[in-house]
């Protein structure tokens, strides 16, 4: 049998997705179809010797279609939003490269204006989601970015305290340079300014140091200063 090639566009489809979800169940994955697939019309099929839709220009062989397992195993990033945010970019006009997405009991076509029609086909699409290519061989060929790093994700607990450490040591760290080199304010050890939260800028100065207010706000401006930096 001939060596096919999955698009390239669709290899940096699941590219992209391994990189936002690296512990994605991928059992449901799928690329080049099986028996049941050869017997009828398939993106999934090898688009030179196989029953596939269209003809295209070349004569690689060449597999037009993906599954990706719709179990992404992140906290707040689903399959839903991917195909959304495809959904979004393609109805814009932005993303050229699919012909259409099954997810779910529904498809997407570009045909339809990616108008979203309930899909009733023997496999519901629950387990993964379907995405068919262009056989255009610009589009087929492209692996310029889907852009899923932009899709939005809220912050897991453990992001939001990796986040928050970076931030403290940095306004430290800010803090003190300051200190040191414009208002020669040595703290020892132990005595370190205290941050009241991630971000925040100091609380107070220790108070044997009798500064003023205007001066601790000008300290202050100075800080954030650097921190915007
Ligand atoms: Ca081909
Ligand atoms: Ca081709
Ligand atoms: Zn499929």
């Amino acid at each position: 049998m001939a060596t096919w090639i999955l698009v390239p566009c669709l290899g940096q489809l699941r590219t992209e997705l391994n990189r936002i979800a690296p512990g994605r169940d991928k059992t449901s994955d799928g690329t080049i179809g099986d028996a049941a697939h050869r017997n009828r019309s398939s993106d999934h099929n090898d688009d030179e010797v196989g029953r596939v839709p269209i003809r295209d220009a070349d004569s690689r062989h060449e597999v037009h279609a993906i599954d990706l397992d719709a179990n992404l195993r992140e906290s707040d990033l689903t399959m839903e939003k991917v195909v959304q945010h495809i959904l979004a970019r393609c109805r814009s006009g932005a993303e050229k490269r699919l012909r259409y997405i099954i997810y779910n009991k529904r498809i997407w076509e570009a045909s339809n204006n990616w108008r979203r029609r309930s899909y009733s086909g023997d496999n519901p699409h629950t387990q993964h989601a379907h995405f068919s290519a262009s056989y255009e061989t610009r589009h087929e060929a492209s692996t310029v970015s889907w852009h899923l790093e932009d899709i939005p994700v809220a912050l897991t607990d453990a992001d939001k305290k990796w986040l928050a450490a970076q931030i403290d040591k940095a306004a430290t760290t800010a803090a003190e340079r300051v200190w040191k080199t414009k208002w020669n304010i040595n703290f020892e050890p132990g005595g370190k300014p205290y941050l009241a939260e991630a971000g925040s800028i100091l609380a107070h100065v220790p108070s044997e140091h009798g500064r003023s207010e205007a001066l601790l706000n000008e300290i202050k401006t100075d800080v954030e200063k650097l921190l915007a930096e």
